[in-house]
């Protein structure tokens, strides 16, 4: 790209802002423009993407000096909305929260943090809910993506993250995929295992009923029905205890239950597996041989896994298997969820869920709430808060009367978004602060204008627990303000100053307060982000966890058993819906959609659909089709592949005009209260006299 004369350029490294991956990217910006977006390729020996960046790193970033960018704070009145001052504005907020919590209490309070902001400002809005609004009602979208990981991996290993390093992947023997769309959704790492696979000569068995690329670079493609995940995994277990392949020393030594396990999974022979799953007895037989076997194997899995109603015992069966095996604890080995958005870890890390304080930190660890009380100043409530969907269905009984929002946007998110409107539509007050009027805004009674990532200072933390710098090569949008700062600003007008200067004395609390990233310094993360735990400002950080022990003392096993999903197709609703993503677009399209450089390539929504089915139903290529569940009906384009198995429709959930959450149910994993996405019940009628049948 020709730099205009005159203007003069400045090279601002920062992380991107879409992925976990957490790539590090230079802004090649002007004053006011974005000029371009190069990969950052000077970076130490762990580097990640050493100067190779994604589509939507490149071309994604667009938004940031977007027209559409909200520049002023805005207000109700009638049907639209009005500009107002922040004063007026911020007196708003804080006067709505002070009355209704007086009316009704705090519990009637929520709020959502959200992974797109920074660590910094997520501890800020956590502990806005906690210290100033006195309630544990705060949660954000890894309630949607990995809570039935931080459930599972919690009660087995007695810590939730991912236990090793991407620059793992190249030591791992085998590469077990579960559930990953990893070229398309965490491109970085994807290209990983195909030069592991296509380069190294590593071995990659890919479990998706959807064919996705690394399919055709794996050893083992492994098909199963959908939902299906528990009968398979005890069927490897079944087969490697039978043929005596498990690790018995390390069995022995390093967990417990084992016979527990080993009753469970007797009966799931690859007789019964085939039953349930569809997977071939030959061939789950093989991918158990070719796991065991490996010095060192690598589990990698994403929403395939975690998604369903039973999410939480999907990974239990994950964890079992790995430690099974003797793949805890070792370099190239581990269980590897792959964390979704750029600062999902962080959020987490940063306490913006509602059973647990800062750094995982219990809220019924008398020491624990006696120590962020003496910091915070102010007593904290210590009952468990309600979960992000818990909060909407409360809103829609009445029981959640105002709602403050940060970066998320779940009228297009949560499922069953006819159900969602009804919620937000029944607060008493809904305050959301994003960069852009979302879906949701539209429903608020206020909406603030934040900054975007490039206009803050800051940390985001990748999936592989790696403590970033964010850094300013903007000053914030218009009116935009900080979002971090406008939580202290409401804060201080309900009486409680929090009285930061910077995101930087931010981080100094989180240190001081979150022993896993209490070696946490700005100065530290200069050249290179740091993987936490951290305990001190000598300390390294740590590539892979569970080393020598781990956190919980013994690995525990917990058996499972396979149980289907909840809506099972009939005869009204024949197929199983399962909905996701796409390389070009992104959670709910708000910023991926307004980049023309990717919207070109992908303007649409579309259903897959299977050439058998589409020959049953007499639909084309280009054909109009309306998909309809018992919740509500959206009409997409019909695209006709292989890559979807018969049986199963797949439909993105980026698209608004044909929003994927309009026919998805509220089914809850009972211990993660993560929402069953990828399965419900669906018929499909064509359109008849709309769109061509050539496309
Ligand atoms: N381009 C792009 N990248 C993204 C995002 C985006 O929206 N767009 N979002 C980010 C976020 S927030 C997240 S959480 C991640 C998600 O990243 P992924 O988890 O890779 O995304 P999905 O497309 O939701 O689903 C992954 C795969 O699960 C498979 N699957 C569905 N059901 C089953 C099943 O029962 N068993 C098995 N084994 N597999 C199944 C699907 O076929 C699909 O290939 O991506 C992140 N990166
Ligand atoms: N059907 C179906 N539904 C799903 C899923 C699925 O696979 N299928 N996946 C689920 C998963 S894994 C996830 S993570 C959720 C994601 O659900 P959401 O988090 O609701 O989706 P996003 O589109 O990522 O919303 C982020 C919002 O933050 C705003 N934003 C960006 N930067 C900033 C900032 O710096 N400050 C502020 N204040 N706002 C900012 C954006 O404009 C956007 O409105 O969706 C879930 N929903
Ligand atoms: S892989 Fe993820 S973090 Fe890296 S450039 Fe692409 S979207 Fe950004
Ligand atoms: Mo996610």
């Amino acid at each position: 790209m020709v730099i205009p004369k005159g203007m003069s350029t400045r090279k601002i490294r920062t992380t991107c802002s879409y992925c976990g991956c957490g790539c590090q990217i230079n802004l090649e910006v002007s004053d006011t423009k974005l000029i371009r977006v190069i990969p950052h390729k000077g970076f130490g020996l762990n580097s990640l993407n050493k100067g190779s960046i994604c589509i939507k790193g490149t071309l994604g970033h667009h938004f940031i000096r977007h027209k559409d960018r909200l520049r002023k704070p805005l207000i109700k009145k009638g049907k639209g909305f009005q500009e107002v001052n922040w004063d007026e504005a911020l007196d708003l907020v804080a006067d709505s929260l002070s009355r209704i919590r007086a009316a009704y209490g705090a519990d009637s309070i929520a709020g959502l943090g959200s992974a797109k902001c920074t660590n910094e400002e997520n501890y800020v809005m956590q502990k806005f809910m906690r210290a100033v609004i006195g309630t544990n009602n705060i949660d954000h979208c890894a309630r949607h993506c990995h809570a039935s990981s931080i459930a599972a991996l919690a009660a087995a290993f007695g810590s939730a993250a991912m236990t090793n390093s991407i620059s793992d992947i190249e030591k791992a023997d085998v590469i077990l995929l579960i559930g990953s769309n990893t070229t398309e959704n965490h491109p970085v790492i994807g290209i990983k295992i195909r030069n592991a696979v296509a380069r190294k000569g590593k071995k990659l068995i890919v479990v998706d009923p959807r064919e996705i690329d690394l399919a055709k670079y794996a050893d083992m493609w492994l098909r199963p029905v959908p939902g299906t995940d528990v009968a398979w995994l005890n069927g490897m277990m079944h087969v490697i205890i039978a043929e005596d392949l498990w690790n018995k020393g390390y069995v022995e030594t390093r967990t417990e239950n084992f016979l527990a396990l080993k009753e469970t999974v007797k009966k799931y022979n690859p007789e019964l597996v085939e039953k349930i799953t569809g997977i071939l007895p030959q061939d789950l037989i093989k991918a158990a041989h070719l796991y065991a076997r490996a010095e060192r194997a690598s589990i990698i899995y994403a929403m395939g896994m975690t998604q369903y109603v039973k999410g939480t015992d999907n990974v239990k069966a994950v964890a079992n298997l790995a430690m099974l095996c003797g793949n805890v604890g070792i370099e190239g080995g581990g269980v590897n969820p792959l964390r979704g958005q750029n600062n999902v870890q962080g959020a987490c890390d940063m306490g913006s869920l509602p059973d647990l304080l800062p750094g995982y930190q219990s809220l019924s660890d008398a020491a624990t709430i006696h120590k962020f009380e003496e910091t915070w100043g102010v007593p904290l409530p210590t009952a468990p808060g309600l979960t992000a969907t818990e909060i909407l269905t409360a809103s829609k009984e009445g029981r959640i009367k105002a709602l403050y929002i940060m970066g998320e946007n779940p009228l297009i998110s949560f499922p069953d978004s006819s159900y969602m409107r009804e919620a937000l539509k029944r607060l008493e007050f809904l305050v959301v602060q994003d960069i852009f009027l979302t879906e949701t805004g539209k429903l608020a009674a206020i909406v603030l204008p934040s900054a975007s990532f490039a206009e803050k200072d800051g940390t985001f933390t990748n999936t592989e627990r790696r403590i970033q710098r964010v850094r300013q090569a903007f000053v914030p949008y218009e009116d935009a303000k900080l979002d971090w700062e406008i939580i202290t600003l409401v804060s201080e007008r309900m009486g409680y100053k929090m009285g930061y200067q910077s995101p930087e004395d931010i981080m100094q609390e989180i240190a001081s307060l979150t022993p896993i990233y209490g070696g946490i310094y700005y100065a530290r993360l200069e050249k290179q982000g740091i993987q936490w735990p951290c305990p001190d400002e000598n300390h390294p950080g740590t590539p892979f966890l569970h080393k020598d022990g781990f956190d919980r003392g013994l690995g525990l096993f917990h058996p499972v058993e396979f149980a289907p999903p909840t809506e099972l197709p009939d005869e009204d609703y024949p197929f199983i819906l399962s909905t996701g993503r796409v390389r070009y677009h992104y959670n709910t399209g708000t910023l991926s959609r307004r980049c023309s450089n990717l919207n070109r390539r992908y303007p649409e929504p579309f259903v897959e659909i299977n050439p058998i089915d589409a020959t049953v139903l007499g639909i084309d290529n280009g054909t109009f089709v309306r998909v309809s569940s018992r919740r509500g009906s959206v009409i997409a384009k019909v695209r006709i592949t292989e890559r979807i198995p018969a049986g199963v429709l797949f439909i993105p959930f980026h698209f608004r005009e044909a929003a994927a959450n309009l026919l998805t149910l509220i089914a809850l994993d009972p211990i993660a209260k993560i929402p069953e996405y990828k399965f419900c019940a669906v018929n499909v009628k064509p359109l008849k006299g709309i769109g061509s049948k050539k496309d």
